[in-house]
């Protein structure tokens, strides 16, 4: 009886043990498949490829979209900098050990000088609040002055996970509305500027939409 009712606590108590170390799994969210260790970018987000890249497709201002646009899949790359010569397609080229600050005023500046002219960044989604990585940069040929850029969808990889997201300055975005579901439905949160805690959206946005 001694031995048999220890046997059953031991089996709950590894089961508890097991069940607490899948919550503490989900929780670190990781993203996407291992290191390659040879690939220069990969069409998935990782913890060895944090820095995506992805262009958003343009509407009319305040046009509905039709369910079956798809955001282009995202391009993730090992440091930002190599990221952001993929996304200002070379303009911005620097050294890979650059600092985030570094590449950011970099970006700042490139879309400022080259708005409505080519492909630039406009905003930026992180997959952890307070603007942490893994990112995905978004770029579009344009600002918000004469359209809307917008995923229907997420990018794979990127559906469900942003908990902090902005939108950079001269770009005419003024509004970066993230949905609950796909095709711009259920909860919803404007992040302006940029939000660095979603709060109630945290971990649910299925379709943006950045307007003027
Ligand atoms: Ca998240």
């Amino acid at each position: 009886m001694n031995v048999k009712s220890s046997c059953f606590s031991f089996t709950v108590c590894f089961s508890l043990v097991a069940l607490a170390g899948c919550a503490a799994n989900s929780e670190t969210e990781t993203l996407g498949m291992e290191a390659s260790g040879v690939s220069v970018s990969s069409d998935r987000v990782s913890s060895d490829f944090p820095h995506c890249v992805v262009a958003a497709v343009p509407v009319r201002p305040g046009e509905e979209v039709s369910p079956s646009i798809a955001p282009p899949a995202a391009k993730c790359f090992h440091t930002y900098a190599e990221a952001t010569s993929f996304a200002t397609k070379g303009r911005v080229n620097l050294p890979k050990n650059a600092t985030m600050k570094e590449v950011d005023d970099a970006v700042a500046d490139d879309t400022t000088r080259n708005l409505g002219i080519q492909s630039i960044v406009i905003a930026r989604e992180y997959a952890n609040a307070n603007y942490s990585l893994p990112s995905l940069a978004v770029t579009a040929d344009a600002g918000c002055q004469n359209q809307d850029w917008v995923f229907a969808s997420m990018p794979s990889g990127w559906n469900d996970v942003i908990s902090s997201a902005l939108i950079y300055g001269g770009v005419g975005c003024f509004h970066g509305w993230h949905y609950e579901t796909n095709n711009f439905g259920g909860a919803n949160l404007d992040v302006g500027a940029g939000v660095g805690d979603f709060t109630y959206m945290n971990d649910r946005t299925s379709s943006i939409r950045w307007t003027r």
